[in-house]
């Protein structure tokens, strides 16, 4: 039966939305029409506040117009071609200033359509790397409870999110998980990076001594985990699991698909947090969303171990967009805008006014935490019994009403402004939460 929004000539019954409950959406649907800067227009007209970049990757605002025209021109040029076996200037342009701001060792780059793409590529060169490098049985991949990794059958297999995993059979075999690094009766309200916690990479000691270290061949990580609830990892955390990575010679994955491009006030988490990984996976704010796109960074070593093959086709694996000229085109016309207008660092100089404007929900009702780093926030709220996420849900209709979107994760509030964020949209964001939170 096609449902159609009243007002509106739209069937709303043909598209299977993601992520989404289809049928409460389709019974209120909530549509954007248009965007620009901070703002979304919705249907009815209203503007709405973007608190959450997008998806996480809207990273320089809506509608910028070197991106737009970047587009438009390259589409009129050269719409496509072919990746396998051919090239075009602007991927080997991207590659080129994608690998400048990678941190040193990692100069190579991969492409894809999407962050899921970008884990399952990264997963997939751990396992070829090992091979290749006389160590075939190194073939299991570690992962991180609450972890999100995209909805390949890679990225569901490392990811530790339960109902992104159970109706999809039995995964990856011979994946394992790290314990999530969350701990609300030692770290609530922590400013930035929780002092406690740095020993949950230990847990990592353990795997290699249940498996062996001759059995795994990576360890897949998100710097800070964003879509299970924005946990920021403890002090020395992730520079502990590199070192027992390196004891081991297990690769390290960074999933910086949400860190990635200026989220914690520089380029990528690794800068932030003074740790290089073997791989970094990409997308989002590569392109600032305009057009899909995602890249796996490798380094030096392992590139060069496949360059050393026998000749041909290195690596056999590749997507018919990867490279696409129109995300090369929106690519380099986002990282002129990055660059132009210092928007890696810019999460920096807001920092403490983000972090500040966001505790001070505390003691609000039912907020049991609220945490932050660079320019991402959460606010955990206390579930309603017996509802688990409805309280959160509830509060995303409410904001979403008064003209501010933010994204809900169970019962987290999500908040990931675009870096061009002003310090009185700060204010609105928290004031406008701390409204409807009073009566949530
Ligand atoms: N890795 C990480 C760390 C992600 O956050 C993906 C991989 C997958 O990317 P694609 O492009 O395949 O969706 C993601 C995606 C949210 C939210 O609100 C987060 C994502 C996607 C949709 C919603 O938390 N992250």
């Amino acid at each position: 039966m096609a449902t159609t929004k009243p007002g509106l000539d739209l069937d709303l019954e043909a598209f299977w939305m993601p992520f989404t409950a289809n049928r409460q959406f389709k019974a209120n649907p909530r549509l954007l029409v248009a965007a620009e800067g901070m703002y979304y227009t919705a249907e009815d007209g209203r503007k709405i506040l973007d608190a959450v970049a997008g998806l996480w990757c809207v990273n320089a605002g809506h509608g910028r117009k070197k991106i737009t025209e970047a587009v438009q021109k390259q589409v009129a040029e050269l719409d496509f071609a072919p990746g396998f076996q051919m090239g075009h200037p602007g991927a080997f342009r991207l590659a080129h200033r994608v690998a400048e701001i990678a941190p040193a060792p990692l100069k190579h780059v991969f492409f894809t359509n999407s962050g899921s793409e970008s884990v399952d590529t990264a997963l997939k060169i751990a396992l070829a790397y090992h091979r290749l490098r006389g160590e075939g049985a190194r073939q299991r991949l570690i992962g991180r409870e609450r972890g999100y990794h995209g909805v390949g059958f890679g990225g569901i297999s490392v990811g530790g999110i339960a109902n992104n995993r159970k109706f999809f059979g039995s995964l990856l075999a011979g994946v394992d998980h790290l314990p999530h690094t969350h701990d609300l009766s030692r770290n609530a309200f922590s400013r930035g990076e929780p002092e406690w916690g740095a020993h949950f990479a230990d847990a990592l000691e353990g795997l290699v001594a249940l498996h062996d270290k001759s059995t795994i061949a990576a360890v897949i990580v998100e710097p800070v985990a964003g879509s299970t609830g924005v946990l920021i990892p403890p002090k020395g955390y992730l520079k502990r699991l590199r070192e027992i990575c390196d004891k081991h010679q297990l690769l390290l994955i960074f999933d910086e698909v949400i860190t990635g491009f200026g989220r914690l006030g520089a380029p990528f988490a690794s800068h932030y947090f003074d740790v290089v990984p073997d791989m970094i996976t990409l997308a989002k704010g590569l392109t600032n969303a305009a057009v899909p796109m995602g890249a796996v960074l490798v380094r030096d070593e392992i590139y060069d171990a496949f360059m050393k093959g026998p000749d041909g086709i290195e690596l056999f694996h590749g997507y018919t967009y990867s490279g696409h000229p129109l995300a090369c085109a929106a690519g380099n016309a986002a990282l002129d805008i990055y660059r132009e207008e210092g928007l890696f660092t810019r999460g920096t100089e807001l920092a403490g006014y983000w972090e500040d404007a966001l505790h001070q929900l505390r003691g609000l009702p039912h907020v049991i935490d609220v945490r932050n780093l660079g320019l991402v926030g959460a606010v955990e709220l206390e579930p309603i019994a017996g509802k688990p996420t409805e309280r959160a849900v509830n509060v995303f209709r409410q904001a979403f009403d008064k003209g501010v979107l933010i994204r809900t994760t169970g019962d987290t509030i999500a908040l990931s402004p675009p870096l061009i964020v002003e310090k009185g949209q700060i204010d609105r964001i928290a004031d406008t939460l701390r409204d409807v939170l009073k009566a949530a």
